[in-house]
């Protein structure tokens, strides 16, 4: 017989078994597409996932549950009927309502007077849960380093009331040997520039595990007392204004472009470069760089600005990539470019250095060529390329209408951002889900 759904045994019998084995009395039970937040008589919320196999969904079928809940006060006969384990014959009415998931996940510190606790650890990623976006470049050092430039401004902040957090019981300290998915969850727990040493390690996996957990809720809590700026989005409006400053204009132009914008950037089907390329359609693909865009407003503005035409565009680009360490498949791409007078290689190599000295990054000048332009200067962190840089004409300006020369470099945000705050891997500061500014999410 088909398992019948947590939400239609508890419209049957209007009853909850809680984790403790606790028999409440559900005063009323909202379901949203894969929750449901029940509210007890006794006061009590909690929230579940509405399956058919979970704990909860076993016990109140196999009506098993340790004693009543006082509070709720569920009548005697209930409870007989219910310990009968038969069919129930009277249905109880608990109003199931359907309500948008959105709505469904208010903040706790909506609903007052109520105690609300999470049934499921954390119904999205549970603790221990081996994560997706980990660290793959392992270092190994002796000690988890001091903390982080980026969490400079922890605050003494009292956990001991969020109870919840710290570790239930202390796990007897033994000398401790970590699966890989051990080793991964940890890492990607650990502050944006910190390390580990597990070979040295003495803490068991849950303690360290919960030992950070604290710590990076700290950090997050800290983030939201203190500047509540989101990283990327900072060094975009940071870049902004210094190239508004001296002269540049804003542009955002389309992320969604022709595909033929892309052909006449020397990347047609026939390069190894487009098999890079998110294709959207037959004919329109997400944006791999700045440079179409740009061409096109250089092409309209040269008769309309003054010499020389100053522009910069930053904004999200995509690329199918292979390897993690320093790519992202959906990055943010600053590129800047002059057309016009004044466009020597000096002057380009100025505006790099006065641009990383304003962000304070080192950096290195090397020769290199690439597939689009010939002949590029890379700016080099680390052995990491932050951008690449071109001395204009190129004979592809013509396909572009564009006749004059020009100066013209791209950079990558994130990567600018691991090489300012040391990150080990450029996932913790893209745009993610499971990072923000650095510190996991999945806690
Ligand atoms: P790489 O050789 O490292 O893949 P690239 O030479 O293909 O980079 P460019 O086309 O020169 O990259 O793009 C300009 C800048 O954009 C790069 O120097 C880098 O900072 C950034 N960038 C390019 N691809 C990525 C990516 N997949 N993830 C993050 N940043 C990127
Ligand atoms: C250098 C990186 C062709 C005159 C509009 C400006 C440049 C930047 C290279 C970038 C790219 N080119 N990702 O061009 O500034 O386009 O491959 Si323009
Ligand atoms: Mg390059």
């Amino acid at each position: 017989m088909e398992k019948k759904s947590l939400d239609s045994l508890i419209s049957k019998t209007g009853l909850w078994v809680s984790r403790n084995g606790h028999l409440h009395s559900v005063r009323n039970c909202e379901t949203s597409q894969k929750y449901l937040r029940i509210t007890m008589d006794c006061g009590e919320i909690i929230k579940v996932r509405n399956s058919k196999s979970s704990r909860s969904a076993r016990s109140l079928r196999n009506r098993k549950f340790l004693k009543p809940c006082k509070s709720c006060r569920v009548p005697d006969e209930k409870i007989k009927e219910f310990s009968k384990k038969t069919s129930y014959k009277d249905e109880v009415k608990v109003t199931v309502k359907v309500i948008p998931s959105a709505q469904f996940n208010s903040p706790i510190k909506d609903i007052q007077n109520t105690v609300l606790r999470s049934e499921t650890a954390n119904p999205i990623t549970p603790v221990s849960f081996p994560q997706l976006q980990d660290e793959p470049d392992i270092q190994k050092t002796d000690v988890i380093a001091p903390i982080s430039v980026l969490q400079q401004n922890v605050n003494k902040q009292n956990f001991s009331k969020t109870t919840n957090t710290e570790p239930k019981q202390q796990v007897k300290s033994k000398k401790a040997e970590f699966t890989q998915i051990q080793k991964n969850r940890i890492l990607s727990l650990l502050g944006p520039d910190e390390m580990i040493s597990f070979s040295r390690e003495k803490r068991s996996f849950k303690e360290l595990e919960s030992t950070l957990q604290i710590q990076r809720k700290k950090d997050l809590v800290s983030m939201y007392e203190d500047s509540r700026e989101n990283l990327l989005g900072k060094l975009e409006r940071t870049i902004t204004e210094f190239f508004v400053d001296i002269g540049f204009l804003e542009i955002k132009s389309p992320i969604l472009i022709p595909f033929e914008y892309m052909e006449r950037m020397g990347v047609g089907e026939d390069k190894k470069l487009s098999e890079q390329i998110f294709r959207v359609g037959d004919n329109m693909c997400l944006r791999p760089m700045l440079a179409p865009g740009l061409y096109n407003y250089l092409r309209k503005f040269d008769n309309v600005l003054s010499d020389p035409v100053r522009l910069f565009e930053i904004g999200p680009c995509y690329r199918k990539e292979s390897d993690g360490n320093s790519h992202l498949e959906e990055f943010t791409m600053l590129n800047f470019c002059q057309m016009g007078s004044k466009c020597t290689k000096k002057n380009l190599e100025y505006l790099i250095q006065d641009f990383l000295e304003s962000l304070d990054i080192e950096y290195e000048l090397v020769s290199d060529s690439c597939m689009v332009y010939g002949d590029t200067i890379d700016v080099m962190h680390k052995g990491m390329e932050l951008s690449s840089a071109v001395v204009g004409p190129v004979p592809m300006d013509m396909d572009w209408g564009i006749d004059k020369p020009w100066i013209g470099a791209g950079f990558g945000l994130e990567r600018l951002l691991k090489a300012k705050y040391n990150l080990k891997n450029i996932n913790r500061a893209g745009r993610s889900e499971s990072y923000y500014n650095g510190i996991s999410t999945n806690l």
